[in-house]
C-alpha cells in the first residue's frame, strides 16, 4: 500500500490506460512492451479504427523525469483521441497512432518521492531529477540521459561522457534498457510512420532535427512547413507562442537525441521535439491551473 502511494503518478496513468482500453476496445489497444531497469512497465498504446495501409504518428512522453507536463499531455492526447473520437473522427479514421506516455518511468516515479513517501506537488525531494535510475559501473552517480543515448551520431557533442553529468550519454548508444525498448517500439512501426513526436518541457519550442549539427536536413523546408501549420493551429487555441527551428540552432548542440535517431536512424521523415509550456516562470514545476 505504501508502495502504491509512492507511485501514484505513474500507476494512475497505467491504470487509466488499462481502463480506457477496456472501455474502447474497437479504438484502443494497450500493451506492455518491456520493463524498465527498476521493473516498471513500458506502456504502449495503439489507437486505430483498423484497416491496412494507413500512415501513422508515433508519440512519446516522459523521457525526462522532471518534465511532468509531458506525460500529462500525452495521456490527455490519448484520452482526447479515444473518448472524444466523435468530435474529430478524421484524426483516427485516417491515421494510426502509437503512443508511449512515460518512457522513463523510473525517473518519473523518483520525482514524486520524499524519503520513500509520496508528496503531492512541488515539495518532492528530487523533483528536478532528469535521467533514468540505473546505477553506473564504477560511479556513485545514477542514471543516463535517454535523450543523449540514441544511436544516431551518438556522442558527437552536447552530451556528457561522465556518469555524474546531467546529460550523461550512457557510455554507448542504446545502453539504457528504456532507450532500447523505445527504439524497438519505434522500429516495429517505422515503415508505416510519417511523424515522430517526442514531448518535453519547457520553453515553447517546436524543434526539428538536427540536434547533433548546425547543418540543416535536406528536407528542412518540408519539416518547417508542417511545423508552421502545427504551431498555427496550436496558437489559435490559447494564443500560446512557439518558436520553430532546428534544435541546434534554436537551443544548443545535443547529440544522441531520440528525434535525430527517429529521422536519421529509423527513417521517419517528420521528426519533432516539442517543448511545452511555459517559458520559465514556473519551468518544470508548471502548476495544474492556468496562470
Ligand atoms: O536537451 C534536451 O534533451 C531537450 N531540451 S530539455 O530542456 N527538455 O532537456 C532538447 C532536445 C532537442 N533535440 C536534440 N538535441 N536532438
Ligand atoms: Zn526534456
Amino acid at each position: 500500500q505504501f508502495e502504491q502511494i509512492l507511485t501514484l503518478g505513474f500507476h494512475l496513468i497505467e491504470e487509466f490506460l488499462t481502463e480506457l482500453a477496456a472501455a474502447y476496445p474497437n479504438l484502443m489497444t494497450h500493451s506492455v512492451v518491456g520493463q524498465s531497469y527498476e521493473g516498471n512497465n513500458m506502456n504502449f498504446v495503439k489507437i486505430s479504427t483498423g484497416g491496412t495501409g494507413k500512415k501513422a504518428i508515433f508519440v512519446d512522453g516522459g523521457i525526462h523525469a522532471r518534465e511532468w507536463i509531458s506525460p500529462a499531455y500525452v495521456t490527455w492526447l490519448i484520452r482526447e483521441l479515444v473518448e472524444n473520437y466523435a468530435a474529430h473522427p478524421q484524426y483516427v479514421d485516417n491515421i494510426d497512432w502509437y503512443i508511449m506516455p512515460v518512457i522513463n518511468p523510473d525517473g518519473y516515479r523518483h520525482t514524486f518521492a520524499v524519503n520513500g513517501k509520496f508528496k503531492r506537488f512541488f515539495t518532492c525531494q528530487d523533483r528536478l531529477w532528469r535521467k533514468t535510475r540505473a546505477p553506473n559501473a564504477g560511479s556513485q552517480c545514477i542514471g543516463t540521459d535517454m535523450n543523449r543515448n540514441f544511436g544516431f551520431h551518438w556522442d558527437e557533442g552536447g552530451s556528457s561522457d561522465l556518469p555524474c553529468g546531467e546529460t550523461y550519454n550512457g557510455g554507448a548508444p542504446f545502453s539504457a534498457i528504456e532507450s532500447q525498448i523505445v527504439r524497438d517500439a519505434v522500429l516495429s512501426v517505422a515503415n508505416q510512420s510519417v511523424v515522430y513526436l517526442t514531448v518535453h518541457s519547457y520553453g515553447q519550442y517546436w524543434l526539428t532535427p538536427w540536434g547533433y549539427t548546425p547543418e540543416y536536413p535536406a528536407d528542412y523546408p518540408q519539416l518547417y512547413d508542417l511545423a508552421v501549420r502545427a504551431v498555427d493551429k496550436l496558437t489559435a487555441v490559447y494564443g500560446t507562442q512557439y518558436t520553430i527551428g532546428t534544435s541546434t540552432n534554436v537551443l544548443y548542440i545535443a547529440s544522441g537525441g531520440s528525434d535525430d535517431w527517429a529521422k536519421g536512424g529509423a527513417g521517419i521523415p517528420y521528426s519533432y521535439t516539442v517543448e511545452l509550456r511555459d517559458t520559465g516562470k514556473f519551468g518544470f514545476e508548471l502548476p495544474a491551473t492556468k496562470c
